[in-house]
């Protein structure tokens, strides 16, 4: 990977793994892009305004900066796409063709996530397999297995070196998620420096996947690093840190801010996308074929996150 644009460069993932990507592969090489210009995005390092609905927009920056290698990482998350479905078609399906279109043109590695969203009520919930039934019932869902099946065609059709993972709920303290479903995951911390308690929209007891984003993006570039040969899976390979419920996190928390309290508010939309998918995956196929091993657990995550966001807080003087 010499030249890497990025899609959704602004997202919760994007704006790290841009980041990180400049570190590693010097600033000038790695172009981020996002649906528009925000102040200040240039200052480290060429930045587009791109919308991936329209490919030739797309094409022309790829073509521009001679790019080899694309993360396309713009797409509307599971309780947005669920809010408006239809949209979530053009942008997550309509976006990643163009994608698929730009990188087999240009000859360009790909790199897009799927999710434990892929997944479905029917799938097996406890030690989910890398290969098993797939029958969403959220277009967030639909949108990613779809995607899952496009990059596969893409590969062996066209040759495309396409690769991809199926993201746990991620949770950062550096740019806030929009939209997702597991949320709660990184608002339960800012609300437990700031207010030292939280009301939880989904219920005591769901399980799902989750994992820190130094984790995540330590995964996307070792996975796009790893030889091509040892990859059986290719795509949507299965990867988690932990299977935690709302209490797991209060406990965490608690350890640090004994006081810290937890409530419910479940909102029914987002409990029931949250029900429909897997409680654990099995990740082993990531490990076997590239070596995928997660470093923080939800204790050394919970400190790290609180730490980060008091050091924000009493930076901003809150
Ligand atoms: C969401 N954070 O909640 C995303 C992710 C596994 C969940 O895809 O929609």
């Amino acid at each position: 990977m010499k030249k890497i644009l990025v899609t959704g460069a602004l997202g919760q993932i994007g704006s790290e793994l841009t980041g990180r990507l400049r570190e590693i592969y010097g600033a000038e090489n790695v172009i981020g892009t996002d649906i528009r210009k925000v102040d200040g995005v240039e200052d480290e390092g060429p930045f587009e305004a791109v919308d991936v609905t329209d490919g030739e927009q797309l094409w022309n920056v790829a073509k521009k900066y001679e790019a080899d290698t694309m993360m396309h990482l713009a797409a509307l998350l599971s309780a947005k796409a669920e809010a408006f479905p239809r949209i979530a078609w053009d942008i997550n399906m309509g976006g990643l063709i163009n994608a698929l279109e730009t990188a087999k043109e240009l000859n360009m590695k790909f790199f897009t996530p799927s999710s434990i969203g892929a997944f479905g009520p029917t799938t097996p919930k406890d030690g989910t397999p890398q290969n098993t039934l797939q029958r969403p019932t959220t277009m967030y869902g639909v949108n990613k297995v779809a995607g899952e099946l496009l990059c596969d065609y893409y590969h062996h059709r066209f040759g495309v070196d396409t690769r991809g993972v199926r993201f746990p709920g991620l949770i950062s303290h550096v740019a806030p998620p929009g939209g997702g479903t597991t949320d709660y995951a990184v608002e339960i911390y800012y609300e437990a420096v700031k207010k030292k308690e939280y009301t939880s929209y989904i219920a005591k007891g769901t399980y799902m996947d989750m994992m820190y984003m130094p984790d995540a993006l330590d995964a996307i570039i070792q996975l796009m690093e790893a030889d091509t040969e040892r990859l059986i899976h290719r795509n949507a390979f299965n990867i988690s840190a932990m299977s935690a419920e709302p209490e797991d996190f209060a406990k965490a928390i608690q350890k640090h801010i004994p006081e810290f309290k937890l409530a419910y508010k479940v909102d029914p939309i987002r409990q029931n996308i949250a029900e429909s998918w897997p409680n654990s995956l099995d990740s082993t196929a990531a490990t076997k074929e590239w070596g995928f091993k997660a470093k923080y657990d939800i204790d050394r995550m919970t400190a790290d996150m609180l730490g980060k966001i008091s050091q924000k807080a009493s930076a901003a003087g809150k």
